[in-house]
């Protein structure tokens, strides 16, 4: 302070009223954000925060002690959950009690784990092993909550439901209520490859650390089994479909092993890609022909070392005969033929084999969303009864819109695995905010016609059109080691929305999100209505700012990121977008009709002709199915090249009206996940609006019409657009 003069009484003394001020801001700004403090996104929806007081209190009431067994893995994870998860909820910890001796008990188990359980008979047949059962009862005269299942899974996929009510702020006085999941496997799928890299994946490098393993088990891998249990998915497929045949190798299965030991108390089996070349790379054989003796000897000498290594293994996925991937056509065998010899070797002990229906590769030429049908079809009812078919929901491939898959309700003797994609490889990466909700539904809820109306897919996935007991949902995941598992707070929705519906199918979207939402934020009304509304719509802006009414794979050549229309590059005609959108001239659209691939034929009789009619084909799919004119005349009177631009600005303005929603809900978050999500929004209106100018562009340079009044022409020239390249794109070129 030397050579300043020294103050006077009267500045000291405003000095420290402005101090004053200053600090009392500072205290009241802490005290506002005092339930929002910094979040890094890393607990997920499990955070556990201390609920508002007078909520608190209430619940606190309800539950006075936990009365829980801690003898088996899957206890002792039960009852840690639920200490640490009501302890934070309820701001106090929770006593553990040998009986209920007080109002309040928490009693938590199964008839065997639990005898004040077995002595309430309770009637739990319809449960199975993985439901559950929560009830307000007396015990020894006091009124107490049980938790109860037939077996400790379902007692811990109970005792997440029970901590997500008191997440959401539902009553939990008078409580009865049974779940059960309606489907048998509910997997994520991993795309994750052995040098640490995710194929699509946008979350950073996968979070597999196989260089560590076995030795290291890092409590991420309990905290992603922790979330994986809240939302019922029971198994993961640990590596890419592109599979490394090294994974078969002893030293990686002791480290697959590793990770089995530490999911396994969360009910989580682990699932193995395989290549079905690895007899000859792994095993040294001169060929992988499934019906060559020494190549079926070989796969069952594995499954039995991987049994030894992993009593509870799941089973294999195949991607084969497509992209490149070897296969049982290699040796003039069918699929049938492939899937059903490592079935063979996996049936011994319990293990399945999902084998992918994704190919595209036997007939070149043929429309390429037609081939996967053509070639499954013929086999339905040859297949062992360990084998499940893996679906995408698409016939295509993951895009925004796609009508479903007619392989659900096409194959009634064959159990049907469906096949979502939860990374976003064709939706924005991690940056976008695309809810899958809604896409999710949309696909189930379609209806294949296919046994007469009612034949919903959602039908064939939870296997009551059929009769199937066995059955399934996979996610293609969107974890990676980011500290946020998902790349961004709300794609982590996504994860969630999947374990969600592959529990129940037929949940809506819309509840689910709204669950994710009070969890994962606030459970304060006038955040959540908003924020849910945000997400339900924007899948729909997604579409229409990249690919509305029906257009599909117009990304950016190999790594998918922004639109490149125009790209006829190759090297198959099908992996280009021009061959999917097929403008010219005079229309724009595929013909899918009998006047051209006649892939409508592939539905059941209704479905066809809705698709096949023009004047009955919801707008949404018009392009996939139909080849039209520029000036076609759509029902809203419009015509197509207008409505066209229409849709694409419609999609941008939503993303405009998703900044401002979430500029009016600043007070709500936290800082850091704030402007995480403001930032990305900024990147999404960002690339939204090249998408709707590049392709405007690009369609306005082949039919060379007007804009519709009102509507801003491209910011840039084509030239500019089709000038933009990138290199290292996230999650490109693994394989
Ligand atoms: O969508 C495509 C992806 C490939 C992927 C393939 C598949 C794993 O671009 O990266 O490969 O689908 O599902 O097999």
């Amino acid at each position: 302070m030397g050579g300043t003069a020294p103050r006077g009484d009267a500045t000291r003394w405003t000095t420290g009223l402005r101090l004053l001020a200053v600090g009392l801001l500072l205290l009241a700004a802490c005290l506002c954000a005092g339930h929002a403090r910094a979040e890094d996104g890393y607990d997920l929806w499990l955070r556990y925060h201390p609920l508002p007081a007078a909520q608190a209190g209430t619940y606190r009431s309800h539950v006075t002690q936990l009365i829980a067994g801690a003898t088996t893995p899957t206890q002792v994870a039960t009852r840690s959950e639920l200490l640490r998860g009501l302890g934070g909820l309820l701001g106090q910890a929770l006593p553990v009690a040998d009986t209920a001796s007080r109002d309040g008990a928490l009693i938590i188990g199964t008839p065997v784990s639990s005898p004040l359980i077995a002595g309430l008979h309770l009637d739990m047949r319809a449960l199975g092993r993985e439901g559950y059962l929560i009830r307000s009862v007396v015990v020894n005269g006091h009124a107490a909550t049980i938790i109860a299942g037939n077996d400790d899974i379902g007692v811990l996929y109970g005792a997440f439901r029970f901590l997500r009510l008191l997440q959401t702020a539902q009553p939990i006085a008078r409580l009865d209520l049974r779940d059960w999941p309606r489907v048998k496997l509910r997997v994520l799928d991993h795309w994750d490859n052995l040098n640490g890299s995710v194929e699509r994946g946008y979350a950073g490098a996968s979070i597999w650390d196989w260089w560590k393993l076995p030795d290291w088990r890092a409590p991420r891998y309990t905290d992603y089994a922790r979330a994986n249990a809240s939302i019922g998915i029971n198994g993961a497929v640990l590596n890419n479909v592109n599979a490394d045949p090294l994974i078969l190798t002893h030293k990686y299965l002791e480290k697959v092993a590793a990770l089995a030991d530490v999911f396994r108390p969360y009910g989580i089996r682990v699932y193995l890609s395989v290549r079905f070349s690895a007899p000859i790379e792994v095993g040294g054989l001169k060929t992988a022909d499934p019906l060559d003796p020494q190549v079926r000897r070989w796969w069952r000498t594995k499954a039995d070392e991987i049994y030894k290594l992993i009593p509870d293994f799941g089973g294999f996925l195949v991607k084969a005969n497509s992209e490149g991937q070897p296969g049982p056509q290699d040796y003039g065998r069918t699929h049938a033929d492939g899937a059903n010899a490592l079935a063979a070797a996996l049936a011994p002990h319990g293990g399945v084999v999902m084998w992918r229906a994704f190919v595209y590769a036997n007939k070149p030429g043929t429309d390429r969303i037609k081939q996967s049908y053509n070639e499954f079809k013929p086999l339905d009812g040859k297949f062992a009864a360990n084998v499940l078919l893996q679906v995408k929901n698409g016939p295509l491939d993951f895009q925004p819109r796609e009508p479903f898959n007619p392989l659900f309700g096409a194959m009634p003797k064959t159990r049907l695995i469906m096949e979502l994609q939860i990374t976003k490889e064709y939706l924005g990466f991690a940056t976008h905010l695309v809810y899958l909700g809604p896409l999710y539904q949309e696909a189930l809820s379609a209806d294949t016609m296919t046994r007469g109306k009612g034949s919903t897919v959602a039908k064939v996935v939870d296997g009551t059109l059929d009769g199937h007991a066995l059955t399934g949902m996979a996610g293609v995941a969107n974890i990676g080691a980011d500290r946020d598992w998902c790349g961004s707070v709300f794609n982590q929705a996504n994860w969630y929305v999947f374990g969600r519906l592959a529990w129940n199918p037929t949940l809506s979207a819309r509840a689910i999100a709204e669950e994710w939402v009070r969890m994962t934020f606030s459970n304060d009304d006038a955040f959540v209505k908003p924020v849910v509304d945000m997400m339900m719509g924007s899948r729909e802006a997604a579409v229409n700012y990249m690919t509305p009414l029906g257009l599909a794979h117009l990304m950016g050549h190999g790594h998918h990121y922004g639109p490149e229309p125009w790209d006829a590059s190759g090297p198959r005609a099908d992996w280009t977008p021009v061959y999917f959108h097929r403008a010219d001239y005079a229309g724009i659209g595929f013909d899918r009709t009998a006047t051209g691939s006649d892939a409508v034929a592939q539905y059941a009789p209704p479905v066809a002709r809705e698709f096949a009619s023009l004047q009955q084909i919801p707008d949404k799919y018009l392009l996939w199915f139909h080849h039209v004119p520029w000036d076609y005349r759509m029902r809203s009177g419009h015509t197509l090249w207008d409505e066209l631009v229409m849709h694409y600005t419609h999609g941008v303005d939503a993303v405009k009206q998703m900044q401002r929603t979430w500029s009016s809900l600043k007070g709500y978050v936290d800082d850091e996940r704030y402007r995480q999500v403001a930032a990305f929004l900024a990147i999404q209106l960002h690339e939204a609006q090249w998408w709707r100018d590049a392709c405007i562009a690009y369609f306005q340079s082949i039919n060379g019409l007007p804009l519709p009044v009102g509507y801003a022409p491209p910011a840039h020239s084509l030239k500019y657009y089709k000038s933009l390249s990138f290199k290292d794109v996230p999650g490109y070129s693994s394989w």
